[in-house]
């Protein structure tokens, strides 16, 4: 990471010629396994397994409020970061890095966060997973304007929330179960483009439950964001969005509706990085922070069967009981959080994270070098944690959302039960407190995310759960022309919130709906 572009520079980069002209072709089609088409890289891609795995930094709060909660200040700009060897690529960062800063936080003790947004764009920071209420969520139209003041209302059809200038305060109280949250941006109409350029990072509550438990910690601890990405030819990001400028016309050109998908795999923003490891068990985080692509993330090591993912918690945080996995099918917003014990390797071996759902460059994501023996107290106990479960009382409330193509106005787009995302319209009023059950029916893949509160799946298809809801869940892998019935209840917060797919493509072309909570 190193100096900043000037705003006409970043303008430049994104509106001008270079970006346009550097756009490839789509590739082969939509990989099986996800919902998108591939961009494919205009520089050669490097050799993977040669980058240290870069680990963000824990942001550090600038003080305490008189209610105990902890401060912090981060800014949102334009920087360069050297993403792939020998090339300069332009981020929008949190604090000017990306992933940005790991917010360390406790259950119960709330955070207040102060964003500045130094971008040429308005933003909207939601913190996925939080239990937030509706005014510190990151409504997609409370937009916080350029701090410059140079900042429109442009796009958006007209629309504003809460219009901020410069700078937002969201309070999170952390009233919730440890789990691995993340924030990211969440602006109407132009989430995909921002994720994509950098605007994202990690949010981890912790809590006595967890505390308690033998798991590995400290450096045996990884948080890992996957995400894939092509790069243009100067080495800036490469999204066929319409409007390059990030300011009136949302969507992608019609080869990528489906979805974005690039041909560098990066993990905590390096591309298919490297982490030397102690024979001993690791506790990794694992986060999809891709826009479309979906994973089928399993161990590989040179002689003998994969090595297993031992599921300690979802989206949602601790499970009841850990589940051993051979793979994880993973969904762009979800995560996994997982122990791997490479105890039980000889030292030298290497693991390599592949993704069994890409034939070419991205069936690869990482790798780790086991390089020393160590003393290892960790152990992965068979009670993890309670966890309530959600039943449904006779006669609870039903609602079906069925997401599928359709038209956004003149425009190709994306539609839950027909509609395109409606800021002033709720398309369900729910009873804080009650159980609901919600059904989730799908023409191609969608991950479905609701804001606010997690939920448990009870049904997919004709079957149960399979293996890979368990627990808590915020956002849930529908397949294509697939129902997954979930229960679900808000316990607090009135307000208006959404649910939408996290393909953000989709998202951006209208897949969004209101939510009322009363
Ligand atoms: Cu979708």
């Amino acid at each position: 990471m190193s100096a900043r572009l000037s705003r006409r520079g970043f303008l430049g980069l994104l509106g001008g010629a270079v970006a346009v002209a550097a756009l490839p072709a789509c590739g082969s089609g939509a990989t099986a396994g996800s919902t998108g088409e591939v961009m494919v890289s205009a520089v050669p891609l490097p050799e993977p397994f040669r980058v240290p795995l870069p680990v963000p930094p824990v942001a550090r709060p600038v003080g305490v409020d008189g209610t105990g909660a902890q401060l912090y200040r981060v800014t949102q700009r334009v920087a360069e970061a050297e993403i792939l060897p020998g090339l300069r690529t332009p981020i929008l960062g949190y604090d000017g890095i990306f992933p940005g800063p790991t917010f360390e936080t406790r259950r119960g003790r709330p955070v207040v966060v102060r964003y500045r947004n130094e971008l040429p764009v308005p933003t909207v920071v939601h913190l996925h997973g939080g239990h937030t209420p509706a005014e510190h969520d990151g409504w997609p139209l409370d937009l916080v304007l350029p701090v410059d003041g140079t900042g429109d209302r442009a796009g958006h059809h007209g629309m504003v929330g809460d219009l901020a200038a410069g700078e937002r305060e969201h309070r999170y109280p952390n009233d919730q179960r440890a789990a691995t949250l993340w924030y990211h941006d969440h602006r109407m109409d132009f989430t995909g483009p921002a994720v994509y350029r950098g605007l994202a990072g990690f949010h981890i509550v912790r809590d006595e439950v967890e505390d308690a438990l033998p798991l590995p910690r400290d450096e045996r601890e990884l948080p890992l964001m996957i995400c894939d990405r092509a790069f243009a030819a100067d080495g800036s990001f490469a999204y066929p969005g319409l409007d390059q400028g990030m300011r009136s016309l949302p969507g992608v050109e019609d080869d990528w509706m489906e979805g974005v998908l690039g041909d560098v795999v990066l993990v905590n923003g390096a591309p298919w990085p490297v982490h030397e490891v102690d024979a001993a068990r690791y506790r990794l985080r694992l986060l999809n922070g891709s826009n479309a692509r979906r994973y089928r993330l399993g161990l590989t090591v040179p002689a003998g069967p994969k090595v297993p993912w031992v599921q300690i918690g979802s989206d949602g945080g601790l499970l009841a009981s850990p589940v051993e996995h051979k793979v994880i099918e993973i969904a762009p917003g979800e995560r996994f959080d997982v122990v791997v014990d490479f105890s039980v390797l000889p030292v030298g071996t290497e693991v390599t994270m592949v993704n069994g759902l890409d034939g070419g460059s991205a069936g690869q994501v990482m790798r780790f070098r086991v390089v020393r023996a160590a003393r290892d107290d960790s152990r992965v106990p068979e009670r993890l944690a309670e966890i309530e479960s959600l039943v449904p009382p006779a006669g609870a409330p039903q609602r079906t959302f069925r997401f599928a193509r359709g038209a956004v106005g003149d425009h190709k787009g994306w539609t839950i039960n027909g509609s395109s995302f409606d800021p002033n319209s709720s398309l369900a009023d729910i009873r804080l407190g009650e159980i609901e059950v919600w059904r989730f029916v799908t023409d191609v893949h969608h991950p479905v995310h609701v804001h606010l509160d997690p939920f448990q799946v009870l049904r997919r298809g004709s079957e149960g759960p399979s293996d890979h809801d368990v627990g808590w869940k915020d956002t849930v892998d529908v397949r294509p022309a697939e129902v997954v019935e979930v229960a679900v209840r808000f316990s607090d917060h009135a307000g208006r919130f959404v649910l939408h797919c996290h393909n953000l493509e989709h998202e951006d072309m209208a897949m969004m709906a209101t939510i009322r909570t009363v």
